[in-house]
């Protein structure tokens, strides 16, 4: 009796340290944030060969409020600086070079809507504080050594609004010096096919595998650059010859999990079809070992907003300057 009741325990034990790992019928889906060395490379090894990784219960419910009411702050501090913008008759520039002023970026249909507020965690520092301690001390652990902030922003995805061209975020990076990157996702509310979730290319190394107009080496590493449009209203959009050769996993995140992408991985966004808003927050790192890179890459943007590189395959009028 003694030894059945073993073998049941031990049977339990297996299933669970499986489940942490892996959800077997949902592909890169770690069920909880590792805890032990074969979970934490697990992680790494799968991340590595794919370019994302989703983990559920990452976040507590305490912390997902909080940042839920970090997001509320930052959504009304953009309105704000909109509507000024609008009284005011001052230019963009005018505003996104005041020192510590949220770098707001307007609907297309909507100058007063948001389409997303960047460099928050300069003006938010606990928010800093909270994603250095949380997000990017995880990505450290993950990768085997310390990753730093690159980027922040949070994008609204408003009723109507916000569709992201299928795209790869490294030509947008590129010109600021890392050559890696990684960019998690925070959603602030449940994302669904019906309001715009997140999809990202499964296996996209291998749908591309053969292409002779590709970098072999580079495709082989998970770094090669698909051909994309440039110029115009889907500027930094992936060639739809080759978008539309790549099949999708579609993210149905909640605002407890978190995604985690690299640079090369494609991925794109429908509009928000539902009647309440899609928010998630990107907080894209880079290895520390590259340098610490926000400072310079918000000055460059506070400074020549206008700029294609920083509106790569995005739902604003800017892009098509
Ligand atoms: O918000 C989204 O759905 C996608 C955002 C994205 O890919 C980006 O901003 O580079
Ligand atoms: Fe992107």
């Amino acid at each position: 009796m003694k030894g059945f009741k073993f073998l049941i325990l031990s049977a339990v034990l297996a299933v669970s340290v499986n489940a942490a790992a892996f959800d077997a019928n949902a592909p890169g889906v770690a069920l909880s944030p590792a805890t032990n060395a074969q979970e934490w490379n697990a992680q790494k090894e799968f991340f590595q060969k794919n370019g994302y990784l989703w983990i559920k219960n990452f976040f507590s419910r305490e912390q997902t409020l909080l940042l839920q009411s970090w997001a509320e702050d930052i959504n009304s501090a953009s309105e704000k600086i909109l509507s000024l913008m609008q009284s005011s008759g001052k230019s963009a520039e005018y505003f996104t070079q005041m020192p510590g002023t949220l770098i707001v970026v307007p609907e297309s249909k909507n100058p007063l809507l948001a389409c997303r507020a960047e460099d928050m965690l300069t003006c938010y520092p606990d928010l800093h504080h909270f994603i250095a301690g949380t997000v990017s001390s995880y990505i450290g652990r993950m990768m085997s050594e310390p990753y730093v902030l690159f980027k922040d922003k949070i994008n609204f995805k408003w009723p109507g609004g916000g569709a992201f061209l299928p795209h790869q975020d490294f030509p947008a990076y590129e010109p600021f010096g890392p050559r890696e990157h990684i960019t998690a996702m925070v959603s602030i509310d449940p994302a669904t096919l019906e309001n715009g979730c997140l999809h990202v290319a499964k296996n996209w190394r291998e749908t591309f595998a053969g292409d002779t107009a590709l970098n072999a080496a580079e495709l082989e590493a998970g770094r090669a650059v698909l051909p994309y449009v440039t110029g115009g209203s889907a500027h930094g959009s992936i060639d739809p010859k080759y978008s539309g050769k790549i099949k999708w996993l579609a993210l149905e995140t909640s605002p407890s999990d978190l995604v985690l992408i690299n640079s090369f991985v494609p991925h794109y966004s429908e509009p928000n079809k539902s009647k309440n808003p899609r928010r998630a927050m990107f907080l894209t790192h880079n290895r520390l070992r590259e340098g610490d890179h926000r400072s310079a890459y918000y000055h460059a943007k506070r400074y020549d907003p206008y700029n294609p590189t920083f509106h790569f395959a995005t739902p604003t009028n800017a892009r098509t300057k």
